[in-house]
């Protein structure tokens, strides 16, 4: 049965009779056909052996064709959307917190990660074509140089407020989408969500950043830097905002500590194990990985709410959301250098964890059946 699919950027419910097919120059164009296309012979034996896949394949014309044109499907006003929508799941994730508080440098990571295919054998990702020249765009100086993203703006045309979607794929078939959110941090007002971070209101789930700086913790280093000017205060409005503009009853929060480096080693003594990133390459299994993580988010938990400023947030988080889960995670294990504003030796730490969490809680993924050895 076709679903349907709510465009995550105007929130217009679109059925399949309502997409658009465009050319990547934005021309009209047909929706692109899928059925066989070959010959008499070959579509019986595909019946004989009773094996359907190849009656859907597409001609290899018709694919070269919808390639070179970029043929994409949109919602009417515009918006592209994903090519099986209305066949495959799609999930919507918002990264919302204060200015510098890591998102963007955190999400370059993630898709990083799963580029890596660190979820293999389980699932493996792929980015659509429209992805790939967000993420250029967003970051290619930091992946090839290690640079400092530059601020999401507030006021940056309509291609900042994008998704970036990650194609999920197990074996050969297409499992869910996942259309990745990066709000600006300075667009923390109700009037702000409502205007340019419509995507809230859909999310199934929200990264809700915090800094070791909004939750006054022990800093590793006396000097303060310059992307060290998170306030509590700031941060509490930005999860308020969040949640009231959301549908949290029906989403998972992934509450992230971030820049977990940045914190004084003393400070997090019963979180030591907390801090080091996964053996993904070694003997875990996916059941394993996410045990492990839950158990840290328990931790993760509890140490929030012993602190002040912790507590309420922590509150409000559980208060709201179907599901919550906890992790300390840094994406690059080191501030950048001032000097050169860049990043000498990333080392991502629990980076994958918030998202492999959600999957398990939002139901696509199912832990209890990983037991082979994750990749
Ligand atoms: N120490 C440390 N610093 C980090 C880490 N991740 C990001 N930073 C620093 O935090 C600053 C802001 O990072 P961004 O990812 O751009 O922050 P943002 O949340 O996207 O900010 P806005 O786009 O302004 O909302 C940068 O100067 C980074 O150097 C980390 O894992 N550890
Ligand atoms: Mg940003
Ligand atoms: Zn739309």
């Amino acid at each position: 049965m076709a679903r349907t699919y709510f465009c995550p950027r105007c929130l217009d419910t679109v059925g399949v009779e309502h997409v658009l097919y465009r050319t990547r120059n934005g021309e009209p164009a047909d929706k692109p056909r899928e059925e066989y296309d070959r010959g008499f012979r070959e579509w019986v034996q595909a019946v004989w052996q009773g094996d359907p896949e190849p009656i859907h394949r597409i001609h290899p014309q018709r694919r070269a064709e919808r390639d070179h044109h970029g043929i994409h499907a949109q919602c009417g006003r515009g918006h592209r959307i994903p090519l099986r929508a209305f066949d495959v799941p799609s999930m919507v994730v918002g990264l919302v917190g204060e200015p510098s508080s890591g998102k963007t440098v955190y999400l370059g990571t993630l898709l990083e990660q799963l580029d890596r295919g660190r979820l293999l054998p389980y699932l493996d990702f792929h980015l659509d074509e429209r992805s790939q020249k967000i993420r250029a765009e967003v970051f290619h100086d930091f992946y090839t140089s290690g640079a400092v993203p530059f601020p999401t703006s507030a006021y940056q045309g309509d291609a900042g407020r994008e998704a970036i979607t990650e194609t999920a794929v197990a074996g050969d078939t297409e499992k869910f989408y996942l259309s990745f959110f990066d709000a600006s941090g300075e667009q923390n007002s109700v009037e702000d969500q409502g205007r340019t971070n419509k995507f809230l209101y859909i999310s199934d789930v929200v990264m809700h950043f915090i800094t070791p700086e909004a939750l006054t913790l022990p800093r590793r280093s006396l000097n303060r830097r310059d992307d060290q000017r998170q306030a509590w205060f700031m941060t509490n409005q930005w999860i308020q905002t969040a949640i009231r503009s959301g549908e949290p009853k029906r989403a998972h929060a992934a509450v992230i500590v971030t820049k977990s480096d940045d914190i004084a080693a003393g400070a997090l003594d019963i979180l030591e194990d907390a801090r080091e990133d996964l053996n993904y390459s070694g003997e875990l299994s996916l059941l394993r990985a996410v045990q492990v993580i839950e158990e840290d988010s328990r931790y993760i938990r509890d140490f929030l709410r012993s602190l002040d400023g912790g507590l309420p947030l922590s509150i409000r988080f559980e208060e709201a959301y179907r599901s919550v889960s906890y992790h300390l995670v840094s994406a690059t294990g080191e501030p950048a250098d001032p000097q050169t504003r860049s990043f000498r030796n990333r080392r991502p730490q629990r980076v994958l964890d918030p998202l492999l969490a959600a999957l398990v809680h939002t139901g696509v993924l199912d832990a209890q059946k990983g037991l082979q050895v994750l990749r």
